[in-house]
């Protein structure tokens, strides 16, 4: 591996993980807490180091053509099994496209990972989320993932299902990719449907933007704010890896979404043609 140390990665001297008594890291926790609570999101700016943000960039750039081509116009909230009338936020689809490299075609040795299993970071956002239990998802698919986004590409608006979302973002396009948010929209017993249906009409006010540049690292509650990534515009994609936790040990990702992305992974396609003919 070209970085032999996690200190080759993660900027250290800023973000003093490794040693989670120190002043520094019980300040970032302090300042993290307080900033989640205000905004749903917490950056850490230059958490990855520049020459390994790039090294991250093109390790995933080189493996586009294996990636899952994920197309879909989709709701914001996912399925409740009622049905919701024509108008409503919760019936309104929402354009999402991207390629999605998946977790068991992300190298082993790759840096993004070796940042993902990092037992400091796990055990870091487990204290700033105040959770008692906290573990990596081990999910053969959607553990650790990053989404490449090219012209047009975009994620809808949507409230996520789990409740915290990691990302670096390790390429910026030339334009657009804007991850655009607003916090604590909903809570556990109010919707707020209208202020959501706002915004779908284009109602911009309220709305924020996320100051992110490649290498920050950013920790997102997503499950009550409404966001989206804005359509990317020129030749550069936006690329982000996405790191994933969750409080029980084990769990797994829904099928529908994997199934969906496994059917469109250019592998898997050769695969399924090549058994036809070999039976044949
Ligand atoms: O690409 C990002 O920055 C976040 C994407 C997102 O919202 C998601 O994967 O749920
Ligand atoms: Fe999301």
């Amino acid at each position: 591996m070209q970085f032999g140390h996690i200190a080759d990665i993660v900027d250290l001297d800023r973000y003093p993980l490794h040693s989670p008594d120190s002043e520094g890291c019980q300040a970032l926790l302090r300042a993290g807490q307080r900033s989640l609570a205000e905004d749903a999101l917490f950056v850490l700016p230059g958490f990855i180091r520049p020459e390994a943000v790039a090294a991250m960039a093109a390790e995933l750039e080189e493996r586009l053509p294996w990636a899952a081509r994920y197309e879909a116009m989709s709701d914001s909230y996912g399925p409740d099994g009622n049905d919701w009338p024509p108008g409503h936020p919760r019936s309104e689809l929402h354009l999402f496209r991207y390629h999605q490299l998946l977790n068991h075609q992300i190298p082993n040795d790759s840096p993004l990972r070796a940042v993902h299993v990092w037992e400091p970071l796990r055990e870091f956002l487990r204290q700033l989320m105040g959770y008692e239990s906290f573990h990596r998802s081990e999910c053969p698919h959607l553990a650790l993932t990053a989404k490449l986004a090219g012209e047009g590409d975009t994620d809808g608006w949507h409230f996520d299902g789990n409740d915290v979302v990691f990302s670096v973002l390790l390429q910026e396009p030339e334009q657009g990719g804007v991850f655009e948010y607003m916090p604590r929209v909903r809570n556990d017993t109010d919707q707020n449907y209208d202020t959501v249906a706002a915004v779908f009409a284009g109602k911009r006010e309220d709305l924020r933007c996320a100051k992110l540049a490649v290498g920050d690292l950013n920790v997102f509650q997503g499950n009550h704010t409404l966001h989206r990534v804005s359509p990317v515009q020129g030749e550069r994609r936006r690329i982000v890896g996405l790191f994933s936790y969750d409080r029980l040990p084990g769990t797994n990702f829904g099928e529908p979404y994997v199934s969906r992305l496994r059917l469109r992974t250019p592998g898997a396609i050769a695969l399924a043609a090549g058994d036809g003919q070999g039976r044949g």
